[in-house]
């Protein structure tokens, strides 16, 4: 075991949203990525009688954090580290394996939806025992520690390539190499009824699902070609490369620009779904037909009585504050509690643990259920097939059986991705001095009701988080909220959100944009987005 001392410690190492994202060239910087780790088994307690799963989404740079963090864990005597097959591990498999072996944690090597590659961007992200994501009070104790170290621990010792199944022994841990696909299939197979959804997909329902080169491309073709038996064409995109093949790993309108096409467009196939870089994240498409991730969460409260895993009810669910209200319609009529928290799944954990909610999501593409304790984008793909062909239909026929029965909140994100930081600090500044003064006055034709910083008590340990989200709701109950992004890497990302709930007696097939025109112009008009960004349209609309 070496101990290697650095000459003056990191002071950037605060994790965000999800965990520490920064860029790949950042990461490979001398001892960047061992203090990291360093810091997080500072974090931890009884190292030496515990399990740890370390995996990634295979982008530029996994295979050789995992053998440092390996060596590291050697150092300070980890019982046990589980590493997947070629490294190949989703967020979502990590959750459930950290479960299944009572393991004490796991890192997950990704930026998730960011680009990789060399020149693109690299992250960790530790979960806890319960399988989800770290909570504030760990990842500021591990910030604060990170800006303290000038050494680090570590056990240069050569390891086998992770190209094979093994267990071998170094010191006092167990190094185990295992299959990272089978515990996941196996869990979905519980969950869903693939006989059901195989019989659906080879009579007249078209399947295309695009991995976008990352992560779950082998979890996809293990369900849908080897467990389902479709062919093999039905998933795109199939193999995890690097540098995702130049494709940006966000499956949204934008970045999975070909799929969007395939189905709005060319309306090639019945059902098209997408997942991010490391697997949590969901786009729905039908054809011609884009489903809203707020719109998603509340069709699959909807709908539980489809799917065998969730016939028995569910206790209640959640959202975070900038995803659409679509949900808390459907929680009432099935009058059961709807929670509301801030952005990030790690605030979904205390409430799944204490079984107050079954399922949750996000406007951002993600939607999970107490299955494990992440977003599950291939969960939510099934769940979607599995109430499809249940009830024998289109998914634009679904939507608007949706919205004649609970109503349309529709709903848009506009992204300013990568702006200078001063401009948006500028934007969100200047709104934030606004709000006293924005209530009780009249803004897209409505008054003011709620001008404010949104701020969460987590109702299980009471625990507080403030400034996550500046919002005006409307005496109609229209919502715009800004925030800036605690992912993104380079720059700054201003997100804006905006919702106006249409009764069903009103038009529900309205493009969103014109629905929501008057919010989204009276927003610009306030802030002067468009003339201080230079930009006349958003980065990314969803
Ligand atoms: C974004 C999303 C948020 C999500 C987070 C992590 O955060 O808005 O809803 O939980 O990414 O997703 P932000 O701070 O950039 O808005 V992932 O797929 O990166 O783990
Ligand atoms: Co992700």
């Amino acid at each position: 075991v070496s101990v290697i001392n650095i000459n003056s410690p990191f002071l950037d190492q605060k994790p965000g949203t999800s965990g520490l994202r920064k860029s790949t060239l950042k990461f490979q910087e001398e001892h960047y990525l061992e203090v990291f780790i360093e810091a997080i088994l500072q974090s931890l307690e009884d190292l030496k009688d515990s399990t740890l799963v370390v995996g990634g989404d295979g982008r530029y740079g996994n295979i050789e954090a995992i053998e440092k963090i390996v060596q590291i864990c050697i150092a300070h005597k980890v019982q046990k580290v589980i590493v997947p097959k070629f490294g190949l591990l989703s967020t979502p498999a990590t959750s459930h394996l950290i479960r299944k072996e009572n393991a004490i944690g796991g890192i997950i090597l990704s930026a998730s939806h960011n680009p990789g590659g060399i020149d693109g961007d690299f992250g960790v992200k530790l979960n806890i025992s319960n399988g989800g994501p770290a909570p504030e009070i760990i990842t500021n104790k591990i910030f604060k520690a990170s800006q303290l170290l000038t050494s680090y621990k570590i056990c240069k010792i050569q390891l086998p390539d992770f190209c094979q199944y093994g267990t071998y022994l170094y010191d006092e841990t167990t190094l185990e190499i295992i299959d990272g696909l089978t515990d996941y299939s196996n869990l979905m197979e519980k969950i869903f009824d693939f006989d059901q959804i195989s019989d659906f997909l080879k009579k007249d329902y078209s399947l295309i699902f695009d991995a976008m080169n990352a992560v779950t491309g082998p979890y996809a073709k293990n369900i849908f070609v080897e467990k389902m038996g479709l062919a093999p064409d039905c998933v795109m995109n199939g193999n995890p490369l690097k540098d995702f093949g130049g494709l940006h790993p966000d499956p949204n309108l934008t970045y999975a620009s070909h799929l969007a096409d395939l189905l709005l467009n060319k309306k090639s196939y019945s059902f098209g779904a997408a997942c991010d870089g490391d697997g949590d994240r969901n786009m729905i498409l039908g054809s011609g037909c884009f489903v809203n991730p707020s719109d998603s969460l509340a069709v699959i409260t909807a709908n539980t009585k489809c799917v065998p895993g969730y016939k028995d009810g569910i206790t209640g669910v959640a959202r975070s504050m900038p995803t659409s209200s679509a949900v808390d319609n459907v929680a009432r009529a099935l009058n059961i509690p709807c929670f509301e928290t801030p952005t990030g799944w790690k605030f979904f954990g205390n409430l799944l643990d204490s079984n107050l909610i079954t399922l949750c999501g996000e406007e951002s593409f993600g939607t999970g259920s107490n299955h494990v304790r992440e977003k599950d984008g291939l969960w939510a793909v099934l769940y979607w097939l599995q109430v499809l062909a249940e009830k024998k239909c289109s998914v634009s026929d679904l939507m608007h059986n949706h919205w004649t029965q609970f109503g349309r909140n529709y709903y848009s994100r506009h992204d300013y991705e990568a702006i200078p930081s001063n401009i948006a600090h500028q934007i969100f500044g200047n709104l934030t001095s606004m709000l006293e003064n924005l209530k009780g006055n009249s803004f897209a034709g409505h008054l003011v009701k709620v001008a404010d910083n949104f701020s969460y008590i987590d109702p299980v340990d009471n625990s507080i988080s403030e400034n996550q989200g500046l919002r005006l709701v409307l005496d109609d109950n229209s919502r715009v909220i800004v925030r800036l992004s605690g992912t993104g890497t380079k720059g700054a990302t201003l997100r804006l959100y905006f919702e106006k709930f249409f009764d069903p007696q009103q038009n529900l097939s309205l493009n969103p944009q014109i629905a929501l025109k008057p919010l989204i112009n009276d927003l610009d008009a306030l802030l002067n987005i468009s003339k201080l960004t230079q930009m006349e349209t958003p980065t990314v609309i969803t």
